[in-house]
């Protein structure tokens, strides 16, 4: 048996979420928004626009198309200064481990991310040859919790939406996966991630049983 098994990236294989709050924070602090780490909830799984739009709604700040593609420009600039020098040691707890076992069992692995900087991310941290396709934010039209971005990634390892699997940190992702018919894994909070079929802390939770029971679904 061989299946998709699809991994969101931010807040599933790496922690970058930290990066995006102190990018947001600094134009959220220009325009006098009060921007806390709770509202940073808001933004997993968000696009970068979405993003930014979510943002001058908690400041009630209207803006110009010309000054909302500058403040986007500029996130992204210091967001990549952040993650500039990413290492293997940013990868989240047990994610190798599982990378490592489902390359054993020749299992296909995807990336499934809104981020248009999944790529590089990847390459730093040293995991890029694990993934037998990437589908990110330069690639979908659709953001979570539309399905495009996870259909898109099982399509591309040529297997049906039907028993692919899919490891998210946000509710818009698990939604998606849901609507796309995979199977979905909460990677976090179980109350906050409710919508998942099957929810996990972190990756060290998840044995090799489980992932055989996957496996043979
Ligand atoms: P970028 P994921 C998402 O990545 C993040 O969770 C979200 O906070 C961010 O705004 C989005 O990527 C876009 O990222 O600005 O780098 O294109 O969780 O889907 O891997
Ligand atoms: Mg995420």
């Amino acid at each position: 048996n061989q299946k998709a098994f699809i991994f969101d990236l931010d807040g599933v294989i790496v922690d970058t979420a930290k990066y995006h709050y102190l990018a947001w924070q600094k134009i959220a602090n220009r325009l006098g928004i009060d921007f806390t780490h709770e509202h940073n909830e808001l933004l997993k799984g968000v696009s970068r626009i979405r993003s930014l739009d979510i943002i001058l709604g908690l400041g009630h700040v209207q803006a110009s198309d010309e000054d909302k593609n500058a403040w986007l420009t500029e996130k992204n600039e210091d967001y990549l200064s952040f993650i500039a020098n990413m290492q293997a040691d940013e990868i989240l707890v047990g994610v190798i481990e599982v990378l490592d076992w489902l390359k054993k069992k020749d299992q296909l692995i995807a990336l499934g991310s809104a981020s248009k900087n999944a790529r590089p991310i990847l390459e730093k941290v040293g995991i890029l040859d694990y993934f037998d396709a990437i589908v990110d934010g330069n690639d979908v039209t659709n953001a979570k919790p539309d399905p495009e971005v996870f259909l898109m990634a099982a399509q591309l390892v040529g297997k049906p939406a039907k028993g692919s699997i899919v490891f998210e940190d946000s509710v818009a992702g698990l939604q998606a996966a849901n609507v796309a018919g995979m199977i979905s894994i909460g990677i976090g909070d179980k109350t906050t991630l409710h919508e998942a079929q099957y929810n996990f802390n972190d990756f060290t939770e998840i044995d090799t049983e489980f992932l055989e029971t996957l496996v043979n679904k």
